[in-house]
C-alpha cells in the first residue's frame, strides 16, 4: 500500500477511538517509595516507606511512570515497590507473612539503562496479571543498591518453578541470569541477627 493511503486509513481507524475511555486494571494497584539514604534496618525500616499513588486504569498507569524518575537516576538505598491495593510492601503485612520474593540481581555496570525495561516489563506482566494466578501476586519491587539493581516480585506461598519460568519469559531474560527465592520469615530472622549484633557492638562500645 502506498504511505499516502496508509496513512490516510490510519487516520480513520485512529477516529474511532474514544480518548476519553479509561482502560480498568483487573486490579488496583499502589506505588510506594524509600530511600532510607543509609543501611535500613528492620526497626525504623516502615518510616521511610512513603505511599505515592494509586492506579486503576492502564491510562492512569503510564502517566505515572513516565512522571517518576527512571530507576536508572535513582540513588542507592533506593526502592520503587507497587503493589495490590491494600497489601503493604513489608514481611509484616498478613498477605506477605508466609511468602516470599522471586529475586534478579543486575550488576549496575552491565545493565545500564537497560534495567528501566526490565522493571517496566515486569510491571506490565504484573498489572497485566500475567504471572501465575492473580491472587498469588503481591507486588513488584526494584531495588537500586551500590554496584547492583535487584527487581523482585513479592508472592504470596511459593516457589514453583513455573513461576520462574513466566518470569524468565516476560523479561526475555539470559538463561546464565539466576532468579532466587528468598522466604520473606529468612530474610526477617537474618535482620534480627543483624540488630542483635549491632546491639552487642554497641553495648561494648
Ligand atoms: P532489603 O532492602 O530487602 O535487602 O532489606 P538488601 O538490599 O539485601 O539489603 P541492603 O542492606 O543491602 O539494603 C534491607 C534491610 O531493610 C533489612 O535488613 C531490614 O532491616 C529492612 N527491611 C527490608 N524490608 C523489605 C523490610 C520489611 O518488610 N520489614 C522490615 N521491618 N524491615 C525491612
Amino acid at each position: 500500500m502506498a504511505a499516502a493511503a496508509r496513512s490516510a486509513e490510519v487516520k480513520e481507524l485512529t477516529k474511532t477511538i474514544d480518548y476519553s475511555v479509561k482502560h480498568p486494571l483487573q486490579n488496583t494497584w499502589t506505588l510506594w517509595f524509600d530511600n532510607p539514604g543509609k543501611k535500613a534496618n528492620a526497626q525504623s525500616w516502615a518510616d521511610n516507606l512513603k505511599e505515592i499513588i494509586s492506579v486503576d486504569t492502564v491510562e492512569d498507569f503510564w502517566s505515572t511512570f513516565n512522571n517518576i524518575a527512571k530507576v536508572n537516576h535513582l540513588g542507592p538505598s533506593s526502592n520503587y515497590h507497587l503493589f495490590k491495593q491494600g497489601i503493604r510492601p513489608e514481611w509484616e503485612d498478613e498477605s506477605n507473612a508466609e511468602g516470599g520474593k522471586f529475586g534478579i540481581q543486575f550488576p549496575k555496570n552491565k545493565a545500564g539503562e537497560a534495567i528501566n525495561d526490565y522493571w517496566m516489563y515486569l510491571l506490565l506482566a504484573v498489572i497485566g496479571e500475567q504471572l501465575a494466578t492473580d491472587e498469588e501476586i503481591c507486588g513488584a519491587v526494584i531495588s537500586v543498591r551500590k554496584s547492583f539493581y535487584r527487581i523482585a516480585l513479592w508472592v504470596k506461598t511459593s516457589d514453583d518453578e513455573e513461576k520462574i519460568e513466566k518470569i524468565r519469559q516476560v523479561l526475555n531474560l539470559a538463561d546464565d541470569i539466576p532468579i532466587e527465592f528468598t522466604a520473606h520469615g529468612e530474610a526477617e530472622v537474618k535482620a534480627e541477627e543483624v540488630v542483635k549484633a549491632e546491639e552487642v557492638v554497641k553495648a561494648e562500645a
